[in-house]
């Protein structure tokens, strides 16, 4: 049973960086809304399957804008100012890794729905302290929920401090998966993972956002969450939301979780251990470096 959440009342000083990343997030989500089934262009990036509309981009701006308005010291990436591919992914964190304060944005994450009209699609936004996720904040334009963690501060959804779901066995667990956009060796990894995952929990959700996921295992909504080949905008906002909220986040092969982690698994905790032999006996434990 799902333990009914705690009301905290949390604070935000409307100075401090978690506000400026609240504003830039629900502003710009709201736009994105507004945008929804009217958008111009649609391109594609590395496959057919990795779409890109100039909503994403127009998104990515006026956060930029609004964040480097009252931050203009700190450092940005964003998912649409980055080349295509992992190769341009791993240099482009390479590069902020050291960096005093940097943002990591993913304008859209879920961009395939937000592009079908499939109302499950977010931005994500996170601020990292020389390497540190130290603000994650996730907002839902479509269900108008919004997700913030402080580091050491936890993880609230409108002010609800949230709090993992208790489930100790994958048999009693809902799980999300991504599949992967490189449709070679990831695919066929992910679904031999599928495979073996499938029959042994409650059931298995795909929602097509890895940020929402990732808030959703730290609302106790999902129990468990992996993809593979995912990149730091993907990541970083909800990795926090779910260690705040006492979940566990990592790469698959078991490794802490870093920025430039692409292969995801998070869990509440309880059934990390279980779902990552189960993924490693299935073949997941070394994936090959993605396109
Ligand atoms: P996006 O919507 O920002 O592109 C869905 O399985 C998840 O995979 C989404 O979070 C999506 O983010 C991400 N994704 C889609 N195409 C991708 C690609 N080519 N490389 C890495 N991640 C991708
Ligand atoms: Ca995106």
């Amino acid at each position: 049973m799902m333990e009914e959440q705690q009301k905290v009342p949390y604070v935000v000083s409307g100075k401090s960086k978690v506000a400026v990343a609240i504003n830039a997030a629900s502003k710009t989500g709201e736009w994105i809304k507004s945008k929804l089934g009217d958008y111009k262009q649609l391109n594609t990036k590395v496959s057919s399957q990795d779409l890109v509309t100039e909503v994403d981009k127009g998104a990515e701006q006026m956060i930029r804008k609004l964040i480097l308005t009252y931050c203009p010291d700190d450092e940005f990436l964003g998912e649409e100012s980055v080349g295509a591919g992992a190769a341009a992914s791993a240099k482009a964190i390479d590069a902020v890794k050291d960096s005093e304060y940097v943002w990591i944005v993913d304008p859209i994450d879920g961009t395939t729905n937000f592009v079908h009209g499939f109302p499950y699609f977010c931005v994500s936004i996170a601020l990292a302290h020389k390497g540190e996720v130290i603000i994650g904040v996730i907002y839902d334009p479509s269900h108008d929920e919004l997700f913030v963690a402080e580091k050491g501060k936890g993880a609230y959804v409108h002010g609800n401090l949230m709090k993992v779901s208790q489930e100790a066995t994958l048999g009693e667990s809902l799980v999300a998966t991504g599949f992967p956009a490189d449709r070679g060796e990831s695919l066929r990894l992910n679904m031999s993972g599928l495979n073996a995952i499938v029959p042994k929990v409650r059931s298995i959700r795909n929602g097509g956002s890895a940020a929402l996921h990732l808030a959703y295992v730290a609302a106790g909504r999902l129990s468990a969450y992996w993809e593979i080949g995912l990149n730091a905008w993907d990541l970083a906002a909800g990795s926090l939301l779910v260690t705040e909220s006492g979940g566990q986040i990592g790469d698959i092969s078991g490794d802490d979780y870093h920025l430039a982690v692409r292969n995801v698994l998070a869990t509440n905790g309880h059934i990390h251990q279980e779902l990552m032999t189960e993924l490693h006996d299935a073949g997941l434990q070394h994936i090959p470096a993605q396109k």
